[in-house]
């Protein structure tokens, strides 16, 4: 028996086949699995979460994640949905008075469906301890230790401006690991970017068991991190 495992499998067993055909058909696609476009555009589906509602918890309880993922991410994929309907409408009409409002919407509602995509992907019941391999030698490389590399994501995530989001990204141009601030879904990236793994600081995302105190829900999904995860998104994009 062969022990070649093709991307896709690997993806599979990964458990990243929702995410690689939830992110469509680009360079970023593919980097999650993706071998080739489909025939024609596909409509976005909310993907279903990688363990049940009550998996997290208590760092995040229930119903916190129940309403994030069927009201909150699901009204992302409806809008973004809606989105391009509007735009097909208006190729057919000519009618472009309004691109404005459809341009920020569709930025918005992707970025949210992509980000909510893969911030199921970035936890894991129980958590998994640290990094390994590979990409604990790109963070220690990039930000010099993983101390210095978990300071600096906690305190980015933390200290979001209004409502938005920590990420930690892989950076082609220079080939290297990046932690960016998202301000809402879509303001503040680097075109091109591999997201590798993503907090939520909405306060969707906390408030209901946190209250004002963002940063015990940050240092708590810390914990949670799917590290195997962010290593298989780290290691496709690097190829
Ligand atoms: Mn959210």
């Amino acid at each position: 028996m062969s022990t070649i495992l093709t991307r896709r499998e690997m993806m599979k067993s990964a458990g990243l086949g929702a995410l690689a055909f939830t992110l469509g058909a680009s360079n970023t696609g593919r980097l999650f699995g993706q071998e080739k476009p489909p025939s024609r555009p596909k409509v976005y589906e909310l993907p279903p979460l990688p363990y049940a509602y009550g998996a997290l918890a208590p760092a995040i309880e229930e119903r916190i994640l129940q309403v994030h993922h069927t009201k909150h991410h699901a009204g992302y994929v409806k809008g973004l949905n809606a989105t391009l309907e509007k735009l097909e409408k208006a190729r057919a009409s000519g009618d472009f008075s309004n691109i404005k409002a459809l341009s920020r919407d569709l930025a918005f509602h992707g970025s949210g469906h992509i980000l909510h995509t893969l911030y199921w992907q970035s936890m894991k019941p129980g958590g998994s301890g640290e990094p390994e391999g590979v990409l604990r030698e790109a963070l220690v490389r990039n930000f010099g230790t993983l101390g210095a590399f978990k300071a600096q994501f906690l305190a980015a995530s933390k200290q979001v401006e209004g409502s938005g989001w920590g990420i930690l990204a892989y950076e082609p141009m220079g080939e290297r690991l990046l932690i960016l601030q998202a301000e809402k879904h879509q303001n503040l990236t680097i075109w091109g970017v591999v997201p590798l793994l993503v907090c939520d600081v909405w306060e969707h995302a906390y408030y209901v068991q946190y209250q004002n105190r963002r940063g015990d829900y940050v240092d708590n999904f810390f914990k949670l991190i799917d590290w195997p995860g962010a290593a298989s998104r780290y290691t496709a994009a690097i190829e």
